[in-house]
């Protein structure tokens, strides 16, 4: 009856792999060292090609802000490089978008000439497989947390142990010892 510590001890480290990876997006800067440019006929698309990007990252566009800025678009008028309609547009020099949904986020330069050499990305967010039906995170994995057949002890063993679940994760390793010996001298 040991498995009931593992499966609980697995359920608080997936919670908390879970919980880090949606405050702790990677940081990528488009196009790295060059940039968001027209200088050098950076690849974007290639950039771009070789990440798996996932919800949470920020995706960071550094330039001269005189000479660039940043439009996101959509389909169409990405591939148009049209900019008459932007969703939503950045002129800093240094703007950090979060990518808070999947699927593609279109981004160009709205400078005239500047999309049509090359100054266009396409960040796109792929769905993790195994959780394709439910919201990003844990969903998928916490309720796979169970216990034995139930008995009136058992339940109210349940319920102590879920008072404890949002204490610190050692507390609830060690409160849960007693179950752990108890269960396996069942
Ligand atoms: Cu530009």
């Amino acid at each position: 009856m040991a498995s009931i510590f593992e499966n609980r001890a697995m359920a608080v480290l997936c919670l908390i792999f879970a919980l880090l990876q949606v405050a702790n997006g990677a940081v990528y800067k488009v196009g790295d060292s060059a940039g968001w440019t027209t200088i050098g006929n950076v690849n974007y698309k290639l950039w771009a090609a070789n990440k798996t990007f996932q919800l949470g990252d920020i995706i960071v566009f550094e330039y001269n802000p005189q000479f660039h800025n940043v439009i996101q678009v959509t389909h169409a008028e990405y591939r148009a490089c049209n900019t008459s309609s932007p969703i939503s547009t950045h002129t800093t020099g240094n703007d950090t978008i979060t990518i808070e949904t999947h699927g593609h986020h279109f981004f160009l330069c709205g400078v005239p000439g500047h999309c049509q050499a090359g100054q266009k990305v396409d960040i796109n967010v792929l769905r993790a497989p195994s959780v394709a039906p439910n919201p990003p995170g844990f969903s998928s994995q916490v309720p796979a947390v169970t216990f034995p057949p139930s008995s009136p002890t058992d339940v109210s063993a349940n319920s102590a142990l879920n008072m404890h679940f949002g204490k610190p994760g050692w507390l609830l390793l060690v409160l849960q010892l007693p179950l752990v010996f108890y269960f396996s001298n069942k």
